[in-house]
C-alpha cells in the first residue's frame, strides 16, 4: 500500500503537539529539527515539517495525504480539504480588537474604518456577512501595534490568553471564529484504510486525555449509590477484596467533571481513591 504524508508544522506553536500526538499514537520516527522529511519506522507514513501556511494547499495538491494546522490557516488559505479531526490543542480565537480608549461600541462602528490584519480573507468575509465596509489593511505580522502607529483603527488577530493585546492598550471587542488544531485529509480520500486506521489511533489517545482510570474501594452496602456516579466505558469492574463485604471499583471517569465527581464519591463512601491517566481508548 502506498506510503502516507503528513505534513505538520516544523516549528512553532503546533509543532509540540503534533509531534506528541503522532508518538501517542504509537507512530516511531525521528524529530531531528533540520530535516523536513522523516520516515515512521513502523507504519507506512512519512512526516513532513512545513510552514503551517503551505499546509492547507499541501493536502489540497495532493502533496501531503494529511495534515495538522488551525483552523484559522486552513478558512485564510480557502481550500478543499476534508476536516477529519479536531484536536484540542493550539486553542485560540481570531478577534477584532480596539484601542482602550477608541469610541467604538457597535459593530456597524467599524464602517469607514480601518482594520490591520494578517487575515484578510476571513476578516473580509465576517465583515460582508454583516455588512460592514472597512479599509482591510493586510499586514503581515505585529498586528497588534498598528493601531498605536496610526495605520489602523483596528485589529483583527489571533488571541489566547489576551496578554498582547493588554500589553498593546487594545480590548477584544468582536469574535471572528474561534480556531483550533485539526487533522485535515484530501478530498477524495475517504476510503483510504490507512487513513481510517490513523485517524482511530488519533481519537483513542483523545479519548484517553479527556478521561481518567480510577479504582476505589467500597462497602457493598453503599454500591448502589457509588454506581449511579459512575458513567463507565461500559460498566465498572467489581473486584472482591480480602476483608468481607469490600469490593474495589474500577472504572473511568471524564476528565471535565473529575473533581465533582470524586467528592461525590467520597460522599458515598468511597475510600483509597487511586486516580490513574490512561493512554488510550480502544472501543
Ligand atoms: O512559522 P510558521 O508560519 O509555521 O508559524 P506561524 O508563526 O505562522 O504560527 P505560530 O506558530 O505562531 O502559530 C501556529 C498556530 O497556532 C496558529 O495558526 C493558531 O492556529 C495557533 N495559535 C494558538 C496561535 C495562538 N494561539 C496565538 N496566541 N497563533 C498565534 N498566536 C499569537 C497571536 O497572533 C498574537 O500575536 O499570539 C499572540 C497573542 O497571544 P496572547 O496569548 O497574548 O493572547
Ligand atoms: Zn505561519
Amino acid at each position: 500500500m502506498k506510503t502516507l504524508k503528513i505534513a505538520i508544522q516544523k516549528s512553532g506553536r503546533l509543532n509540540e503537539k503534533s509531534v506528541e500526538l503522532l508518538k501517542n499514537c504509537g507512530l516511531n520516527f525521528e524529530n531531528y529539527k533540520s530535516s523536513l522529511i522523516s520516515p515512521v519506522s513502523n507504519f507506512p507514513l512519512e512526516i513532513l515539517f512545513l510552514r503551517d501556511d503551505d499546509i492547507p494547499e499541501y493536502v489540497q495538491d495532493g502533496i501531503a495525504d494529511l495534515g495538522i494546522v488551525g483552523e484559522n490557516v486552513i478558512q485564510e488559505t480557502e481550500v478543499e480539504v476534508n476536516y477529519l479531526q479536531r484536536l484540542g490543542f493550539g486553542k485560540c480565537a481570531l478577534k477584532i480588537a480596539i484601542t482602550n480608549n477608541s469610541d467604538i461600541t457597535d459593530l456597524q462602528h467599524l464602517n469607514g474604518k480601518s482594520i490591520a490584519t494578517t487575515y484578510p480573507a476571513i476578516l473580509g468575509k465576517f465583515l460582508k456577512e454583516n455588512n460592514i465596509q472597512s479599509d482591510i489593511r493586510n499586514i503581515s505580522g505585529s498586528v497588534e501595534i498598528a493601531p498605536g502607529l496610526g495605520l489602523a483603527d483596528a485589529i483583527c488577530d489571533l488571541v489566547s490568553t489576551g496578554g498582547t493585546l493588554k500589553s498593546n492598550g487594545l480590548k477584544p471587542f468582536a469574535d471572528v471564529m474561534s480556531s483550533e488544531a485539526v487533522l485535515i485529509g484530501r478530498k477524495g480520500d475517504e476510503d483510504n484504510i490507512l487513513i481510517q486506521e490513523l485517524i482511530q489511533r488519533i481519537q483513542s489517545v483523545l479519548r484517553a486525555k479527556e478521561t481518567k482510570y480510577v479504582v476505589l474501594n467500597i462497602h457493598r452496602d453503599n454500591l448502589p449509590k457509588i454506581m449511579s456516579l459512575l458513567p463507565g466505558v461500559k460498566s465498572p469492574t467489581i473486584v472482591p477484596l480480602a476483608e468481607a463485604d469490600w469490593v474495589a471499583v474500577h472504572t473511568v471517569i471524564p476528565e471535565r467533571d473529575f473533581w465533582d465527581r470524586i467528592s461525590s464519591m467520597k460522599q458515598a463512601g468511597a475510600e483509597g481513591i487511586v486516580v490513574m491517566p490512561i493512554e488510550k481508548i480502544i472501543l
